[in-house]
């Protein structure tokens, strides 16, 4: 399972809610189209998704699903390693040493901490603000070469980089440099309802994601409901948000150019747009749930994957920590 001549990705979905298909077409797919090349290391980061409130009986579900989702989008536990972050003491450990080398600043600036932290109120947890140093933790632990991720996650992999860089100069090379492995169209799959948004697993508007898991009905009717513009044309640029982002999703499914797609419907409306976005994303993911549902009877199975995959990682994840603590004067 770790060729050593292969290099190696990194990348982890937060058990926080509903997979949506921006988690599927922004993370999962491109997972998919490297998992052959590389040393592949897929984490359920369960430390992550606790940065904001989670329901206990929710969560433990939701973790299980992950793992499923994972396995059902054609992941193969023998060939990657898939895994409960906190089943791996490691991240925890390297996100407490590396607190010590990342500045206020650099985590005062994250967007993703803006964002987040307006939504909670007065009462922010310590943990959202240093969610990029754990999210660093994982990713250097496995001497990882790429992460696939949306562009979202851009500013983290930076600041990642930075603190890997910092350690290096300061201790000599112990690190990675990981580079960012971000596609561009499905990079960042909008909100239905505002297409200026991303679509996030945690918004409170139902009809702004659509889940890997929604039925044939709600497809339909989240897709038909979803905004557009008064200009009927079908075009892909700035000034139709909404219409560049339905473009958007069905090119990350048919492999056309957007280019492509204009042609194919000039002369046509929405309507037959978004028909056949929805007939596309139906075909798309409803094998998938077929087996999520499939893999979710058989929580013994389950439990034998991340069980494998929880001595792996922390068998590889143990040797760079170890070397980290060397490198600082720890006994
Ligand atoms: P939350 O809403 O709970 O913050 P999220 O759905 O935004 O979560 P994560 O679980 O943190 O996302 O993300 C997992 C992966 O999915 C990351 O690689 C992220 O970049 C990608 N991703 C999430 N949302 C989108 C999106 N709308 N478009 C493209 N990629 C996305
Ligand atoms: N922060 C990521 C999830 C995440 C991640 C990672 C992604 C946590 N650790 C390591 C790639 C590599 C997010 O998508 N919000």
């Amino acid at each position: 399972m770790n060729n050593q001549n292969m290099k190696t990705i990194f990348s982890g979905i937060q058990p926080s809610g509903d997979l949506t298909i921006g988690n599927y077409f922004g993370a999962i797919k491109n997972w998919l189209k490297l998992k052959d090349e590389y040393n592949c290391f897929f984490c359920i980061v369960d430390l992550h998704a606790i940065t904001v409130k989670q329901e206990p009986k929710k969560l433990r579900e939701k973790i299980l699903e992950v793992l499923a989702i994972y396995l059902a989008c054609g992941i193969d536990p023998n060939k990657s390693n898939l895994f409960i972050q906190s089943h791996v003491s490691t991240h925890a450990e390297l996100s407490w040493i590396l607190n010590c080398y990342t500045y206020m600043g650099e985590l005062s600036r994250m967007t993703q901490y803006k964002e987040k932290s307006l939504k909670v109120g007065e009462s922010i947890p310590v943990g959202l603000f240093t969610y990029p140093i754990l999210m660093a933790s994982d990713i250097l632990l496995y001497n990882t070469d790429l992460v696939p991720v949306g562009s979202d996650q851009k500013q983290h992999l930076e600041l990642a980089r930075d603190i890997a860089e910092r350690f290096n100069s300061l201790y000599s090379e112990t690190f990675k440099i990981p580079e960012p492995y971000i596609v561009q169209n499905s990079s960042r799959i909008m909100s239905l309802q505002n297409p200026l948004k991303k679509m996030s697993k945690s918004d409170e508007n139902e009809n702004s994601y659509l889940k890997i898991m929604d039925d044939e009905n709600s497809i339909k009717r989240k897709i038909s409901r979803s905004i557009t513009d008064s200009m009927g044309v079908i075009s892909y640029n700035d000034d139709q948000p909404g219409i560049k982002n339905l473009i958007n999703i069905l090119i990350s499914i048919t492999g056309e150019t957007p280019k492509e797609v204009e042609e194919r419907f000039e002369g046509k409306g929405y309507g037959e747009l978004k028909k056949e976005l929805t007939s596309l994303l139906i075909d798309e993911l409803s094998p998938i749930q077929k087996q999520v549902n499939e893999f979710m009877k058989n929580k013994d199975y389950l439990e034998e994957v991340y069980t494998k995959g929880k001595e792996t990682a922390y068998i590889v994840s143990n040797k760079i920590l170890r070397k980290v603590k060397r490198k600082i004067g720890f006994i």
